[in-house]
């Protein structure tokens, strides 16, 4: 089999005009907007060109598949409400080459997928957790995104694609290939990043509920200003965690809404997500202690009611042996001593669908470390080198059990 590397960036291109937007390569293409059902539309129409048969599950996970036993490849093609054009996308594109070319040549057997909703609008990587059976749809369902719309309701916009559930038994192992997201490999001028454990995470949503007022006549020591409250909630927990943390530990409010967001009112209400991320479980369930001892705290002296939405996670994962050895043999011939192993700090759908089969993934250099903003971009050579990677690799594979030949 031989992928095209031109077919490659044409379809990578042309998969970015689902919801281009702000400057550079920008993309806004949230889980079941306008941009991204059209867009999955157009992915079901390549898949079949390419001779796979495509099957859309209820959530609206868009899968081509090839006939008997396969290796699945992918990623998503739904995109952060600011996004770049290669998180998730690169992985579906490049799935597509591979998968092609290889039915082109008469084998090995490759399937592909682009899972919905990674991107968490409402939740962590809803689409993927709900076809793993990590979360029951009945469940999902319930989820609200940022502006109060249910995950039911949205996926009423997928509803007439969705031919029924894909059976995860007919795959022997997940591959997926992704944009760092981070600096490592553009500040090491490396080309390939092997991953062999993504971190775990968890996320909730808070609330802080004081008492909405005047803000030229209320004293400040009569406030019950939900904002300062988030405030010195922020801080007190900076101070807290210090002792719990490690250099990788990570944590953020990426989200936070004020009642009623105006400059002459004391907030009565402040919503806002709280996520934190490790290697280590135990230390996320540390870290989840201190935040709910802290958040009571606050509230306690600053005369706030808290509450905490479902708390959602995914543990971290190791990546599969053999896999991960087809990658790096793969990563050796592509880009000899100019690749590295690396642990992955972003989540990604390979988390869930290791529940099911074996997972691995592979990442090309993030130009500035930049992803989730407009100015995400990768060498147009990196991305080639990722594809070829994955060619080599399943080439390897189809030696063993992973893919027929
Ligand atoms: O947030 C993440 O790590 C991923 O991009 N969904
Ligand atoms: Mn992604
Ligand atoms: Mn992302």
């Amino acid at each position: 089999m031989q992928t095209d590397p031109q077919r490659f960036l044409t379809d990578l291109h042309q998969l970015r005009s689902f919801g281009a937007a702000g400057i550079g390569k920008g993309v806004v293409r949230p889980a079941y907007s306008d941009a991204d059902v059209a867009a999955r539309k157009w992915l079901a129409d390549r898949f079949t060109e390419a001779g796979l048969r495509v099957e859309i599950d209820p959530m609206g996970n868009v899968f081509g598949l090839a006939e008997g036993p396969s290796l699945l490849m992918g990623s998503h093609s739904d995109s952060q409400p600011e996004g770049g054009w290669l998180d998730g996308a690169l992985g579906v594109i490049a799935a597509l080459e591979v998968a092609r070319a290889a039915r082109e040549a008469g084998g090995p057997v490759v399937s592909v997928v682009s899972f919905q909703d990674e991107e968490g609008r409402f939740g962590v990587t809803t689409g993927s957790a709900v076809w793993s059976g990590h979360l029951a749809l009945d469940d999902a369902d319930a989820l609200v995104d940022h502006a109060g719309v249910t995950l039911a309701k949205a996926r009423q916009a997928i509803a007439d694609m969705v031919t029924g559930e894909v059976d995860p038994a007919q795959f022997t192992g997940f591959v997926e290939l992704h944009i760092e997201q981070g600096p490592t490999l553009d500040i090491s001028g490396e080309q390939i990043g092997v991953v062999t454990d993504i971190v775990g995470i968890r996320d909730m949503k808070m609330t802080f509920e004081g008492q909405q007022n005047h803000a030229g006549t209320t004293p400040m020591h009569l406030r019950r200003d939900a904002f300062q409250a988030v405030s010195a909630f922020n801080t007190a927990l900076n101070d807290r965690f210090r002792n719990v943390v490690t250099p990788s530990t990570v944590w953020t409010i990426g989200h936070l809404s004020l009642h009623p967001n105006a400059s002459s009112i004391v907030p009565g209400r402040a919503v806002f997500s709280m996520q934190w991320r490790d290697g280590d479980a135990a230390r996320l369930g540390r870290m989840e202690e201190i935040i709910r001892e802290t958040a009571a705290e606050v509230a306690e002296t600053q005369g706030m009611t808290p509450s905490c939405g479902p708390l959602l996670g995914l543990e971290p994962v190791a990546m599969d042996a053999d896999l991960r050895s087809a990658l790096q043999q793969g990563a050796e011939a592509v880009a000899p001593g100019n690749w590295r192993k690396m642990p992955s700090g972003a989540l990604h759908d390979a988390t869930n669908v290791s529940r099911l089969m074996p997972v691995a993934m592979l990442f090309v250099p993030s130009i500035g470390g930049i992803s989730h903003a407009f100015e995400e971009d990768t060498r147009e050579d990196d991305l080639v080198a990722g594809v070829r990677v994955l060619e080599h690799a399943v080439k390897a594979l189809a030696e063993s059990s992973f893919a027929g030949k």
